[in-house]
């Protein structure tokens, strides 16, 4: 397994598992309700997160909450491209662009992200080539369906084996096109076309993605599956999403998708000191 990954000019250490911070800069995004559209809001949110213990800015312009309308890739790219510029210039932090568009990860990368993070694993037009064309780490994860539709009676013949298949398959199609293995990091997609059920059959079974040798990326803060299983809003989830943040590094995931930065890096900090005598 690799001990660090280069992410532009910044190097990531996967000698423990690191929090991406989210910065949603969509109107609709599904937990800070568009709080952040202002680049000074969003600044400070930055900064915040980084002094709270952040190794990565995930920035995403196109809400992928189920039920999501599409954004066009002009609006996506004067959301996310100011944010990513204002923060190269201010911070030396890395940063990832969420987002599944190839025009927009070419702007991304000339500006300077270093990660690109794609919900939808590089398939769309043009994804695979812009990411070969660069040495950048790259974050595919799986989904089934879509988001308008995809928590509409998701079904999988084996979910592990499913998924597995499915990185596997990715994996191939992203060497072929010239994206090296040790670029790729891998995601299991909590939410993304799965069941309450499936969700927590995942996160029992997350381990079983080391069998890949890869970084792993796990996304759960504030899902529905939290929610739901709690009877939580989405405000009400920290408790939750702080256990799901656990459960996960614990089996092995270098890099923990939040909102909530100081609060899991409290909890990733403990997961440390035990791992020295385990
Ligand atoms: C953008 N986005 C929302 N949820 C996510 C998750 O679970 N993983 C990744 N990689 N991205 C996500």
């Amino acid at each position: 397994m690799l001990k660090k990954l280069t992410c532009g000019d910044q190097q990531l250490d996967l000698e423990k598992p690191q929090i991406m911070g989210i910065l949603n800069v969509t109107p609709d995004s599904f937990s800070d309700g568009g709080k952040f559209t202002q680049l000074d809001a969003a600044m400070y949110q930055v900064e915040q997160m980084i002094i709270d213990g952040a190794k990565i800015i995930d920035i995403g312009g196109e809400s992928t909450r189920p039920g999501a309308s599409d954004v066009s890739e002009e609006d996506e790219i004067s959301r996310v491209i100011p944010i990513l510029k204002a923060i190269k210039q201010r911070f030396g932090v890395i940063v990832s662009i969420d987002t599944s568009k190839a025009n927009v990860m070419a702007e991304a990368i000339t500006n300077g992200a270093g990660l690109i993070n794609d919900v939808r694993a590089l398939q769309n037009d043009g994804c695979l080539t812009v990411l070969a064309q660069c040495d950048l780490p790259v974050c595919i994860m799986h989904m089934q369906g879509l988001p308008r539709t995809m928590q509409v009676s998701p079904y999988y013949q084996n979910l592990i084996d499913d998924i597995k298949a499915f990185f596997q398959k990715r994996i191939e199609d992203c060497e072929q096109a010239g994206i090296e293995k040790q670029r790729i990091i891998l995601d299991p997609g909590f939410g993304f076309g799965k069941s309450l059920e499936q969700n927590y059959q995942l996160l029992a079974q997350f381990s079983d993605f080391n069998s890949f040798d890869m970084p792993l990326l796990a996304g759960l803060s504030r899902k529905s599956m939290i929610g739901n299983l709690l009877n939580r809003d989405v405000d009400k989830r920290l408790a939750g999403s702080l256990t799901t943040a656990v459960l996960a590094a614990q089996q092995g995931a270098k890099i923990i998708r939040v909102h909530d930065v100081k609060e899991t890096m409290d909890a990733l900090k403990i997961i440390n000191a035990v791992a020295e005598y385990a």
